[in-house]
């Protein structure tokens, strides 16, 4: 283990520096049917035949349901401050509206709140991690809706009247590029759309969304509860694949598309310029009255970031591309994705390249006058085994220390970087590739439930003890 590095490393963060782990509600509660929990889109996704690597499900995940006490003294022990999770809609509001309202869901998120506290760890919670009420789906169009930001809006309101008290950070909506392009574009997941319209609508509704709860929040309970409130969003970085004038636009097109599509309007009130030359009127306009409701929305800049990839122009004809490497409606953006040969790549085939991390802090500091930005996930996927007790994952802490070093590189150049979580606590449920790609920071067995801290746990430990 690299202690060596560790030690220094740590040094080079702020002493109120925010470390912590996450997770998200479908991939590690299981219980899907207790508690009063009402079905979600990835119930009905993981039952559809051919939609998740062996037909898996988050039925049962990891249980933390059941086993939140033990997870949370886990993360104790390894010194975090924080612990990110979100809080499943249809488990407050078992049919997604309010007269559907279901005091056994508050009553388990209420009793995990109080132990991430009692253990010294603050909850940061989100509102929405993509397991949408079913029932929202089948009466409405789910995010394709004009009523879903008011019917999140009411979701989100009873949370901040019920957690509020005890948390402090709020994020409403995570990735929802996810949501817009893998569940309504190309369909591999949850709803499970194919479409190169609703992608656009979708993420329209849920900006809106978003800003109504923070509407929510800031009026109803912000200066009293003294929290903060932000959206997360995830960009893989883009870096121009020669030093040509077109493949550095490319790259730069690429960046807005990802990006830039969510953050502009919240940070410079409309989308895009290149979105809406390419997406013409597929594209929504921002009203006036929305512009409002959505600039200055997010008290933080919350990103999730995982891999990079070669951006370069493409001109009219667009190879068609394997569909998780495509980066989105690739033919709207004119784009050609490619990755470097000689890049490590891990379980996801995402390469392993820490300096794009630094790239992307650096162009969120410029393009948005240096937000306080939060990586609220950074991670990777290894299948490494337990030997004799022990889960020799030496590839996880190469690259968590290879991506701190470049996050402390960014903070050094002046990026207003101030926490980081880890993705994830533990291994589960990673959707679409079901239980085989291993995200932990823990190893779980799934068969018998059992959490090991592999040795990037250790190394973690070790890190935030120096
Ligand atoms: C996150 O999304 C999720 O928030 C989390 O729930 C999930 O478990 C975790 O990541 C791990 O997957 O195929 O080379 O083009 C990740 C968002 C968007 C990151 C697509 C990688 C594709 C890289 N991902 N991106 S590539």
């Amino acid at each position: 283990m690299n202690r060596g590095v560790s030690t220094s490393l740590v040094k080079r963060f702020p002493d109120d520096f925010v470390w912590g782990t996450a997770t998200s509600s479908y991939q590690i509660e299981g219980a899907a049917s207790e508690g009063g929990r009402g079905p979600s889109i990835w119930d009905v996704f993981c039952a559809t035949p051919g939609k998740v690597e062996n037909g898996e499900s988050g039925d049962v995940a990891c249980d933390h349901y059941h086993r939140y006490e033990e997870d949370v003294k886990l993360m104790a022990e390894m010194g975090v401050r924080a612990y990110r999770f979100s809080i499943s809609w249809s488990r407050i509001f078992s049919d997604g509206t309010a007269s559907s309202f279901n005091q056994a869901g508050i009553d388990f998120y209420s009793r995990l709140i109080d132990c991430c506290l009692s253990n010294g760890i603050e909850p940061w919670v989100t509102l929405y991690h993509w397991d949408l009420p079913q029932n929202l789906q089948e009466s409405i169009g789910g995010w394709l809706s004009e009523d879903i930001s008011d019917l999140f809006a009411q979701y989100a309101d009873v949370c901040f009247q019920h957690f509020g008290d005890r948390v402090t950070h709020w994020i409403t909506v995570n990735e929802a590029w996810v949501v817009s392009i893998l569940g309504h574009g190309q369909g591999v997941f949850a709803p499970g759309h194919v479409s190169n319209s609703e992608p656009y609508k979708v993420a329209h509704n849920l900006l809106l969304a978003h800003g109504k709860a923070v509407r929510v929040y800031r009026e109803k309970y912000q200066t009293e509860q003294g929290g903060v409130i932000g959206i997360t969003n995830n960009c893989d970085w883009r870096e121009p694949l020669t030093e040509s004038v077109e493949d550095k636009e490319a790259a730069q097109r690429a960046l807005e598309f990802f990006l830039g599509w969510f953050a502009d309007p919240i940070y410079l009130g409309d989308y895009p310029e290149c979105m809406k030359a390419n997406v013409g009127d597929r594209l929504p306009v921002i009203s006036d009255e929305e512009r409002e409701l959505l600039l200055g929305s997010s008290d933080f800049f919350g990103l999730n970031h995982y891999t990079t990839m070669f951006a370069a122009h493409a001109g009219r004809e667009v190879k068609k591309q394997a569909v998780y490497g495509n980066g989105g409606l690739s033919e709207d953006q004119q784009i050609d994705l490619s990755v470097d040969e000689s890049w490590l790549k891990t379980d996801m085939q995402w390469a392993v390249v820490p300096w794009g991390c630094r790239k992307l802090l650096e162009w969120i500091s410029d393009r948005y006058q240096n937000p306080p930005i939060y990586i609220t996930e950074n991670g990777c996927a290894y299948d490494d085994e337990i030997v004799d007790g022990v889960v020799d994952d030496q590839r996880r802490v190469d690259y968590y220390a290879s991506y701190l070093n470049e996050c402390a590189n960014a903070i050094e150049n002046g990026v207003n970087l101030k926490g980081y979580f880890a993705w994830s606590f533990m291994d589960n449920f990673e959707w679409a590739s079901g239980y085989d790609k291993r995200f932990g920071i823990h190893h779980v067995d799934f068969s018998t439930g059992v959490r090991t801290p592999k040795n990037s746990a250790k190394w973690f430990k070790s890190l935030l003890r120096g």
